[in-house]
């Protein structure tokens, strides 16, 4: 039912247009939920063992416990690293006065992920402030062949930030010095340590923004997120890390400092190093410092939160909106019903718009109000009148932006509170990305608790979880390999933007050749031949 009358935040130049339009959206209370898509179960589900562990309130598994050990096809075997001394201990002391952690406590957090869904047995957090000291301690660590967990804000979904077994945890949380900002280009370099909040904030004083966004802003860094290559919520209009990164500092396995913390738009002298460490998890080096080009902060932004009957319409919205807004688009994501019962459910958040299938959310940002008003009048004037959206509401001020933002960036939170949590984030053709959302509904009948889709439309990105009130192997056998052989059958890629991790380090080859595969297996020896870099993540176990 799509009849509420357009919530308060909506601008009196666009409150006409929904008025206007609450006959159609009466009319179309009659059109079925979804159209019609083929439902049919493709792919047999194969027992799977997974590496998963429990999470919230269920019961922990320990991955380098004698229960992990029992699943040998999925929970790695320890590799033959050194274990840590007294020796070491004193070594670290003495280089890290005070911020050599050893206390179980204080260790702990840094030993689970946010999901809490995976967890290891480090005993030594390790805290550098400066690249000289994560020298210090990779030249160390490779000598003594001890595994290191470079950590920045443990905020990663794929249980790639926390050790496995014993491996030294490397925070880069102290490093959270701003280094340069140039307000002609546009281009900051820090260290690895700042969180992605803070450098917003500090760009925004200065009339700039951070070219990416994501909902973890508040706890994840900036080499946390190059080392993930995080897309988020703005990559539809600023791209990826690995054209707005114009440089990285990275320390080796061996200690060496790889210094590519160029500051040039344009540099093509020879092979561009710093690509490889964009998206490498931790595994080829160490990030200590970020150069990256952030664009002018719009004068004037708008946030419309949408609602539409099928996900065709949300199609038809998106290609209308590039039509329409072109250059002011900066954002296009969306939630299905199933989220927003999440949301109202577990975080008491409140349905701005009446009830329908599918939400979007549009922002826009440009330079000029009135340009930008008068484009998005027109848009939402055709949207409604051509029946492709059904209820709508816009906000220009911030903190109802704010607001409205928060229904799509807090479904991943809303989710840890819905029960054990699987994840899924797959890169497709767009007109694809919610096939997979009901194809899994009706492979799992009432299997699922939730099965839920959000995600970066304009990026072809889907976010497809599945909860169960507590870890259910049975269900997710029935998930996986079904989930990435049908990704695979439309040449998707298991992993959009969150990395392999721990988690997903097997499934490489359903999105690339062996090739491709045993080539990263030759990069990785180059930079890092006794593989004490975030070892058991990324790379398949076939490759160690
Ligand atoms: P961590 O979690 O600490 O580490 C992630 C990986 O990077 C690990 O493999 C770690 O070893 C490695 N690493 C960390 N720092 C370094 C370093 N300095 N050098 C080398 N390796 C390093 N991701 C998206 O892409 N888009 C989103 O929209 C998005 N939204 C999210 C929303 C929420 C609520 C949460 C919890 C996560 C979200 N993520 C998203 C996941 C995303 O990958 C992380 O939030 C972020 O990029 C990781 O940064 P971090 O500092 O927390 O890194
Ligand atoms: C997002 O886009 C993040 O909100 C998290 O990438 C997605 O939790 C997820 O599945
Ligand atoms: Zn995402």
């Amino acid at each position: 039912m799509c009849v509420k009358p357009p919530s308060h935040t909506i601008r009196p130049v666009m409150v006409g247009i929904f008025q206007r339009t609450l006959r159609l959206r009466t009319s179309l209370r009659n059109l079925s939920l979804y159209s019609t898509v083929s439902s049919k179960a493709r792919f047999p589900p194969v027992a799977f063992l997974s590496p998963f562990l429990n999470c919230g309130s269920c019961r922990k598994l320990h991955v380098g416990s004698e229960e992990s050990k029992s699943s040998p096809g999925t929970v790695p075997k320890r590799l033959p690293f050194s274990r840590l001394t007294e020796e070491d201990l004193a070594y670290f002391r003495k280089i890290l006065p005070g911020r050599t952690i050893t206390d179980p406590d204080l260790v702990e957090s840094s030993n689970v992920d946010w999901l809490n869904s995976v967890r290891g047995s480090s005993e030594v957090l390790l805290r550098p402030q400066t690249t000289e000291e994560v020298s210090q301690i990779l030249s160390y660590c490779n000598s003594r062949n001890l595994a290191v967990n470079p950590q920045g804000g443990n905020t990663g979904l794929v249980g790639g930030s926390v050790p496995v077994y014993d491996e030294i945890i490397l925070s880069t949380s102290l490093m959270k010095n701003i280094l340069t900002f140039d307000d002609i280009s546009g281009i900051l370099t820090c260290q690895a340590g700042c969180v992605l909040e803070n450098l917003s904030l500090y760009l925004d004083e200065r009339d700039y923004m951070m070219p990416l966004d994501l909902g973890a802003k508040g706890s994840c860094q900036i080499g946390g997120n190059v080392a993930t290559n995080a897309g988020g919520l703005r990559l539809l209009r600023y791209g990826s890390l690995h054209g707005t990164v114009l440089g990285l500092e990275v320390v080796l396995a061996d200690g060496r400092v790889l210094d590519c913390l160029a500051t040039l738009r344009k540099d093509n002298t020879g092979y561009d190093l710093k690509q490889l460490f964009i998206g490498s998890e931790g595994t080829l080096g160490v990030i200590t410092a970020v150069s990256i080009l952030c664009p002018r902060k719009p004068k004037s932004v708008n946030v419309v939160f949408l609602g539409c009957e099928t996900f065709e319409q949300l199609l038809k919205t998106f290609q209308l909106c590039r039509c329409m807004l072109g250059e002011i688009l900066s954002a296009f994501e969306f939630l299905d019903s199933e989220c927003m019962r999440l949301l109202n459910a577990h975080l008491k958040l409140p349905n701005p718009i009446s009830d329908c299938p599918f939400y979007i959310v549009i922002e826009t940002s440009g330079s000029d109000a009135d340009h930008d008003s008068q484009k998005l009048h027109n848009f939402l004037e055709e949207a409604m009148t051509s029946l492709l959206v059904t209820d709508g509401t816009v906000a220009t001020e911030e903190a109802k932006i704010k607001a409205l933002w928060s229904m799509r960036e807090r479904v991943t939170e809303a989710l840890t509170h819905d029960g054990f949590t699987y994840k899924y984030d797959i890169s497709l053709p767009v007109e694809r990305i919610y096939q997979l959302v009901t194809d899994m509904r009706q492979h799992l009948g009432d299997r699922a608790k939730s099965v839920v889709g959000y995600g970066h439309v304009g990026d072809g990105n889907l976010h497809l979880n599945i909860t169960s009130p507590a870890k259910d192997p049975a269900l997710l056998a029935a998930i996986e390999p079904f989930v990435y052989e049908w990704t695979a059958n439309f040449q998707g890629s298991i992993s959009a933007e969150h990395g392999l991790g721990l988690k997903k380090r097997n499934y490489i080859y359903y999105s690339k050749p062996s090739q491709a595969v045993a080539l990263m297996g030759s990069i990785k020896a180059m930079l890092d031949p006794k593989g004490i870099l975030n070892p058991y993540k990324t790379l398949p176990d076939n490759l160690k």
